[in-house]
């Protein structure tokens, strides 16, 4: 066998890996494929579906994985990165890339077929809370679910605590996202609080104001208004 001939076919190797690679990317381009979901509205749907089978599930203080932070919470916290506000670029295209696979995975699971009248019109609350973190997939297990979902992790760093779970710490403030939500807890403050705290390291949930002097807190006024405006809007629907 020639050098030339195994040389080309380990560059055949190559290109294939490249083409495949790239096939990946376009796959997923970082995109939400409903931009305009609206987790929140979907999680209240989907509690009151299942409070036939659960006994009554209040939006703000149902706990289905007993993480100990609500899990309307914990969705809006991933949520701020799904739709691109979070300060992290590429977790947020990682997580935008996990949670639309567990979607289309959802999708096909048998128990959004047995049960369509409960789950169908929650896909995407659903699918986000499925790839938050693993005690969430136990939730889905036990309810019936027939697919195994991964959970979002920072790229390459899948031996770490899962940034959107109760251990992780999403804003690598050396706080967890359990102790920065026991944080707003304990100032009596609010799911929004939460939020701030836990997506930014200047905040750590007992403060109010930023604790940054830096250009990071231009972004930080950014982010505050756009979820600021973001709420404003729901309460006047
Ligand atoms: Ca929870
Ligand atoms: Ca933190
Ligand atoms: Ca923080």
């Amino acid at each position: 066998m020639s050098r030339l001939m195994v040389g080309g076919w380990v560059l055949t190797f190559v290109l294939a890996g490249v083409s495949a690679m790239a096939q990946n990317k376009l796959d997923c381009p970082g995109d939400l494929s409903e931009p305009d979901a609206d987790f929140d509205g979907e999680l209240q749907v989907l509690f009151e579906n299942l409070e036939p089978f659960l006994g009554p599930l209040p939006l703000d203080s149902t706990d289905l994985d007993v993480s100990g932070i609500p899990d309307q919470a914990e969705l809006a916290l991933l949520v701020t990165y799904l739709k691109g506000m979070g300060r992290d670029a590429p977790l947020t295209v990682e997580a935008i890339c996990q949670f639309e696979a567990n979607k289309a995975l959802w999708l096909t699971d048998g128990l959004l077929a047995d049960f369509e009248n409960v789950f169908g019109a929650s896909p995407n609350a659903i699918a986000a809370l499925m790839s938050m973190s693993p005690a969430m997939n136990t939730v889905f297990q036990t309810l019936g679910a027939t697919e195994t979902y991964p959970v979002i992790h920072w790229p390459g760093e899948e031996g770490e605590p899962p940034p959107f779970s109760i251990n992780g710490d999403l804003d690598r403030d050396g706080l967890t996202n359990m102790e920065e939500w026991a944080n707003v807890i304990s100032s009596d403050r609010r799911v929004e609080d939460y939020i701030q705290a836990a997506a930014y390291p200047g905040l750590d949930g007992s403060n109010t104001l930023p604790l940054i002097s830096d250009a990071g807190l231009a972004l930080l006024i950014a982010l505050l208004g756009m979820a600021g405006l973001r709420l404003f809007r729901r309460r006047a629907v």
